[in-house]
């Protein structure tokens, strides 16, 4: 019976993680495209996406950036990217745009969003 009794805990087991999981593949899939925030550079400089998408910018340097898009279609600005920040942008217009960062001038990130068909 002991058996009977440790296999049925690890079915259980396996059962409430499920929902975990799921809910992690669900957060992948709503960051879309990734784009790092490395050593005062945008990695990669330029992305292509399909209008409506999620563009998701981390910041993985060792300090504070702030990126943001300015143009007459489409502006964003995420406010302070603390470190580790995850900053999803929904692409709503088609165009081509570019992220900036208000506390480094050289960061550019060219984003083209394709329009939808
Ligand atoms: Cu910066």
């Amino acid at each position: 019976m002991r058996l009977v009794r440790d296999v049925s805990k690890v079915i259980v087991t396996a059962a409430l993680l499920i929902p975990v999981v799921m809910a992690g593949l669900d957060a992948a899939a709503a960051e879309g495209l990734i784009v790092s925030q490395k050593r005062r550079a945008f990695n990669p400089t330029e992305v292509t996406l399909d209008q409506g998408s999620t563009l998701t910018i981390v910041n993985d340097d060792t300090f504070v950036h702030h990126a943001f898009i300015k143009s007459d279609e489409f502006s964003f600005d995420s406010g302070e990217q603390k470190l580790g920040a995850r900053v999803p942008i929904r692409l709503t217009e088609a165009g081509t745009f570019e992220v900036r960062c208000a506390i480094h001038p050289k960061m550019r990130l060219s984003v083209i969003v394709k329009p939808r068909a």
